[in-house]
C-alpha cells in the first residue's frame, strides 16, 4: 500500500536527487551537494520565521545582542545564511541574491560549476502578519572551458538547471524541478527532512481562479484589463473565476500550480516593466510552471526566452494553467 510505503521508506529530497542524478554517468554528485546546502538554508529560513513571531512578543527585535549588534531583520539573516550555505558548498562561482546590488563572486578556493540567483526572503512584509512567504531560488551552470563571469547569469531562463522555491506556511514546503516535472517535499521538523509528499506536480490545464492585485487596475494595459473582465463576467457562459490574492509571490504561484488558474504580475502604466524580477523571481516560477505542463508569458514572449540585461531587471508575468495562459496571449496578440 502506497501510504504504508510512505511511512516507513522515506523518501528524503536527497535520496530522490541522488536517484535522478545517478541516471547520468557523467554525474558527479556535486548538484546534490548544492542542493543539500540550499535546503540548510531553507530549514534555517523556517525555523526563523516560526520563531518571528515569538521573539517580537518576548522583546527581541530591535534590542542589541550579545555581540552588541542590533537584532538582524528576518530577511537580512536569511540572505546572510544562504550566502554562507552556498559558498561553503564549494559547487558555486557566482550568486544573485535579490538583498545584494552586486552579484557576489565566489572566491577561487571556493569555486565550482554552478551559478545560484535566490530571493532569500521574499514577500518579507508579510512576515509580522503570519502570511506565508517563501524563498525563490534559480541554479545555472558555467561552461568548463572558461573563467566564469557576469555572462553566465545574465542567460535566458530556459537555460537553467534547476528551480525551486521553498514555502513557510502552516508546513514547510520545498518544491524542486531539475528540468523533469516538479515535485514537492514536506518538511517533517521531527527528523528535519524533507520528505516527498507531492510527487509529479502537473497544473490543471485550465483553472477556475486568477490572481493578481486589482488595486493596480487603473493603470493596466488593455489585454490585461479584457483577460480580468473575461473572468468574472465570462463570454461564454462559463461561471465567473474566484480571486484569490495573497500578495506573497510564493504563495500565490504554489496555490497556482497546485489548483489551476493564472498569476499575474502584469505592467501598468506606473511600472512598465511591472513589478517581479527576472532572474530569481520570474524565471524560477517560470521554469517550474512550464515543466509542470502550465506555461508563463510575459506579453510579449515566452518568459524563459527573455535575455536579462542586468541582473534586477524586472518583467510582466502571466503564469499558470495552459489554456488560461492561451487566452491571455491570445488577447496580446490580438492587440497586434
Ligand atoms: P518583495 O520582493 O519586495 O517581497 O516583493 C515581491 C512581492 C511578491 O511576493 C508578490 O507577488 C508581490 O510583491 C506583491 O506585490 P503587490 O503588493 O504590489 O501586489
Ligand atoms: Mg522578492
Amino acid at each position: 500500500h502506497a501510504a504504508d510505503a510512505h511511512r516507513t521508506d522515506l523518501m528524503t529530497i536527497t535520496r530522490f536527487v541522488l536517484n535522478e542524478q545517478s541516471k547520468y554517468p557523467e554525474s558527479r554528485g556535486d548538484f546534490t551537494i548544492l542542493l543539500n546546502h540550499i535546503v540548510l538554508g531553507c530549514k534555517f529560513v523556517c525555523s526563523s520565521v516560526n520563531k518571528a513571531g515569538l521573539a517580537k512578543l518576548i522583546g527581541l527585535a530591535g534590542e542589541i545582542n550579545i555581540q552588541g549588534e542590533e537584532q538582524k531583520k528576518l530577511d537580512v539573516l536569511s540572505n546572510e545564511v544562504f550566502i554562507k550555505a552556498l559558498v561553503s558548498s564549494g559547487r558555486t562561482c557566482i550568486l544573485v541574491s535579490e538583498e545584494d546590488e552586486d552579484a557576489i563572486i565566489v572566491e577561487p578556493s571556493k569555486c565550482g560549476r554552478y551559478c545560484v540567483v535566490f530571493d532569500p526572503l521574499d514577500g518579507s512584509s508579510n512576515i509580522d502578519c503570519g502570511v506565508s512567504i517563501g524563498t525563490i531560488f534559480g541554479i545555472y551552470m558555467v561552461k568548463d572551458d572558461h573563467e566564469p563571469t557576469l555572462a553566465d547569469v545574465l542567460q535566458p531562463g530556459k537555460q537553467m538547471v534547476a528551480a525551486g522555491y521553498c514555502m513557510y506556511g502552516s508546513s514547510c514546503t520545498l518544491v524542486l524541478s531539475t528540468g523533469k516535472g516538479v515535485n514537492g517535499f514536506t518538511l517533517d521538523p521531527s527528523l528535519g527532512e524533507f520528505i516527498l509528499t507531492h510527487p509529479d506536480i502537473r497544473i490543471p490545464k485550465k483553472g477556475k481562479i486568477y490572481s493578481v492585485n486589482e488595486g493596480n487596475a487603473k493603470n493596466w494595459d488593455g489585454p490585461t484589463a479584457k483577460y480580468v473582465e473575461n473572468c468574472k463576467f465570462p463570454k461564454d457562459g462559463s461561471p465567473s473565476k474566484s480571486l484569490r490574492y495573497i500578495g506573497s509571490m510564493v504563495a500565490d504561484v504554489h496555490r497556482t500550480l497546485l489548483y489551476g488558474g493564472t498569476f499575474m504580475y502584469p505592467a501598468d502604466k506606473k511600472s512598465p516593466s511591472g513589478k517581479l524580477r527576472v532572474l530569481y523571481e520570474v524565471f524560477p516560477m517560470s521554469f517550474l510552471m512550464e515543466n509542470a505542463g502550465g506555461q508563463a508569458f510575459t506579453g510579449k514572449q515566452r518568459a524563459l526566452d527573455l535575455v536579462p540585461t542586468k541582473i534586477h531587471d524586472r518583467s510582466p508575468i502571466f503564469l499558470g494553467s495552459y489554456d488560461d495562459i492561451e487566452e491571455i496571449k491570445a488577447l496580446y496578440a490580438a492587440e497586434g
